[in-house]
């Protein structure tokens, strides 16, 4: 299967990552927690240098609640980066991500300081895949500060800069990383979660790889859901029509629908709590 790539999209989009981060003391780096070797970006560091960063894994409502845990106590530990899961529903998760980004930046503005010059809030940009819900994010601490501050909405907006607590402000305008597509399993998962461009991949084929990991890792919710006898071999997106009653004239599966059906089902967290990736397939 072939899912296509822009490298010319990604040039320009990563200069203008590099921008960005240039005028920011502390990065927000917003992974999808179902796919969170995937939806990393390999070469973040290339841009942010030393800056320090906080990983955030969102849509954490979506995933496994185990695997969320695991892979936090994973990252942590094994990595030393400090980790927060949200999720869209919950907002509590927004004060632990302004405490942990000031702290994060306090080194920054202790420069400034010795400087000579007043001290400063921290400088916050959120950076991630496409559709991992940096907007989201970003619009969640936005309206935290809105309650916060009342009357004063909107004054810090200036400079681009949207003062979401006295000591940070964020930049209001995401990061977003775009896609490399050169690893095709990758890619699938990344289409999985949206991440990639419909117009990029055939839904068929994309079905077809997410019903494989499903039913590798999640084969009796994978069954249930569609009411499919556990088997030894991988359903096809056949059964899958037919036990959804997908037919088009002469009872034959829509093999489209169905695709769209899987996708669909999976992107919204019909089938069940969900992650595709586990810690020990770290490779590097
Ligand atoms: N269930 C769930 N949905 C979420 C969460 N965060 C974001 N979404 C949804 O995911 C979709 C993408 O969210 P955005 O915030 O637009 O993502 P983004 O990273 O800004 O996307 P781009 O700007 O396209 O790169 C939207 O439909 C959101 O409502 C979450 O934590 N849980
Ligand atoms: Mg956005």
């Amino acid at each position: 299967m072939t899912i296509h790539w822009y490298p010319g999209h990604i040039a320009k989009a990563e200069r203008k990552l590099q921008e960005q981060i240039n005028l920011t003391d502390v990065v927000l780096e917003v992974l999808d927690a179902r796919i969170p070797i995937s939806s990393r970006y390999e070469n973040l560091g290339k841009f942010t240098a030393d800056k320090p960063r906080l990983l955030i894994l969102n849509k954490a409502d979506l995933a496994d609640p185990l695997q969320n845990t695991r892979w936090k106590d994973y990252l942590e530990e094994k990595i030393g980066q400090k980790v927060v899961l949200t999720s869209a529903s919950s907002s509590k998760d927004i004060s632990s991500i302004v405490k942990m980004a000031v702290e994060l930046g306090k080194p920054a503005i202790d420069k400034v300081i010795a400087k000579g010059r007043l001290p400063r809030p921290v400088r916050v940009i959120v950076v991630g895949m496409p559709n991992v819900g940096k907007s989201s994010i970003i619009n969640k601490l936005i309206k935290t500060a809105k309650v916060k501050t009342g009357a004063k909405a909107g004054v810090t907006r200036a400079t681009q800069w949207v003062r979401v607590h006295p000591k940070m402000e964020i930049l209001d305008s995401p990061g977003i990383i775009p896609a490399r597509l050169e690893d095709q399993q990758r890619a699938v998962k990344l289409a999985v979660v949206n991440s990639v461009s419909e117009a990029a991949y055939d839904r068929v084929e994309v079905a077809k790889s997410l019903t494989g990991i499903l039913f590798c890792k999640y084969k009796d919710i994978f069954c249930t859901y569609y009411k499919l006898e556990p088997k030894e071999n991988t359903p096809s997106i056949e059964d899958i029509a037919q036990s959804r009653n997908l037919l088009l004239s002469g009872s034959k599966p829509d093999i489209d629908r169905a695709a769209s059906l899987i996708l669909s089902d999976f992107r919204q967290g019909k089938i069940g709590r969900i992650t595709l990736e586990n810690t020990e397939e770290i490779t590097d």
